[in-house]
């Protein structure tokens, strides 16, 4: 026994004069964690998958939580089973990235009622009484295309076309979702006011790929006579590409339809420095840091903002290098 003892001292004092003191684990322990309901949308595009990717990253065990994620596919029916399921279980505070503004008044009271705290991000919900919800944070979309229809004014003039008839394919959003409406509302208003502006169609494509790439290549088989594409995001963009390559009709910087889309993931900035895409309209989907701020702060008992939105910028072909692409973290 004693020499058991003697070669343990020694293996300590060996650990001690190395530096190599055992670690303490600085992992909360389970009682310490708050626990976080949230509520994802789905996995419909990149940029989904870099806002879950952000929040998983934000939201860690190491960092104090525990993050129980729901993705509901899209379907607005599995958000408010997910969030009744979270009050169930007596989670400390919820987040949900809602699908569509309308539906959330009855699930976000009973939230209230169970003294469960809401955060609302990325888009918004449309309720009377903003005090059922904590904060929300996300874009100003509404912004996003005002900037969007602002540079294609300036665009059709650079080309010469200010006074022609432009037709625009107008690729839509999951219809009701604030991305959708706020992207929506500056293109009709300027269709509306501008008599050589028309929509040559418009379509819902869900911010698929697979949707924006069905929609343009069913609608150009019966009319190949447009001047611009306006797309609510990227991923319905790289579906509208494929049709118009198989249409066999240019696009981009130096062809024939001019292509506008929304997010600026890292894949269609590429697409934007090669000419391909003309402009790229900046959502940014990291909001895991902010919404873990909101909840440090809130925890802290200190006022929160009801509104946070995050700042976002537009890219042409001459905004972009490889360099600032490769940097982008999405
Ligand atoms: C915008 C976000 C939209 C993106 C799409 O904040 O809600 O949903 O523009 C995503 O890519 O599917």
């Amino acid at each position: 026994m004693r020499a058991e003892i003697r070669l343990l001292a020694a293996l300590l004092a060996l650990l001690c004069l190395t530096g190599c003191a055992v670690r303490q684990t600085t992992e909360p322990q389970e009682g310490e964690l708050l626990v976080v309901g949230f509520s994802q949308l789905g996995s419909e595009s990149s940029w989904r998958l870099a806002n879950t990717a952000s929040m998983t990253a934000a939201l860690s065990r190491e960092k104090g939580y525990e993050l129980l994620l729901e993705n509901a596919k899209q379907k607005q029916d599995n958000q408010l089973a997910a969030v009744r399921n979270f009050i169930l279980q007596g989670v400390d505070l919820i987040v949900i990235a809602p699908v569509a503004e309308t539906g959330w008044e009855s699930v976000l009271q009973e939230a209230k009622e169970a003294q469960i705290p809401v955060i609302i991000m990325d888009r918004e919900v449309a309720v009377e009484d903003e005090n059922l919800y904590l904060s929300s944070i996300g874009s100003d979309f509404l912004r996003e295309g005002e900037r969007a229809v602002e540079w294609l004014s300036g665009e059709l003039e650079r080309r010469g076309r200010g006074e022609d008839e432009i037709r625009i394919l107008h690729l839509q959003g999951t219809y009701g979702a604030t991305s959708q409406l706020m992207r929506t509302k500056p293109i009709e208003d300027v269709v509306r006011e501008k008599s050589n502006w028309s929509f040559a169609a418009q379509f819902p494509a869900d911010y698929t790929e697979a949707k924006g790439y069905e929609v343009v290549r069913d609608y150009l088989r019966v009319d190949p006579d447009i001047d611009v594409i306006y797309s609510e995001n990227d991923n319905m963009t790289f579906g509208a590409m494929r049709a118009l390559d198989e249409a066999g009709l240019s696009y981009g910087a130096d062809g024939d339809v001019i292509l506008i889309s929304f997010d600026a993931v890292r894949k269609a900035l590429q697409y934007c420095l090669e000419g391909r895409i003309n402009l790229c309209v900046e959502c940014n989907p990291l909001h895991g840091p902010r919404v873990e701020e909101l909840i440090r702060q809130y925890e802290e008992g200190q006022s929160i903002p009801k509104h946070i939105y995050v700042e976002e910028l537009i890219f042409t072909r001459d905004d972009l290098t490889q360099e600032l692409i490769d940097s982008r973290e999405y």
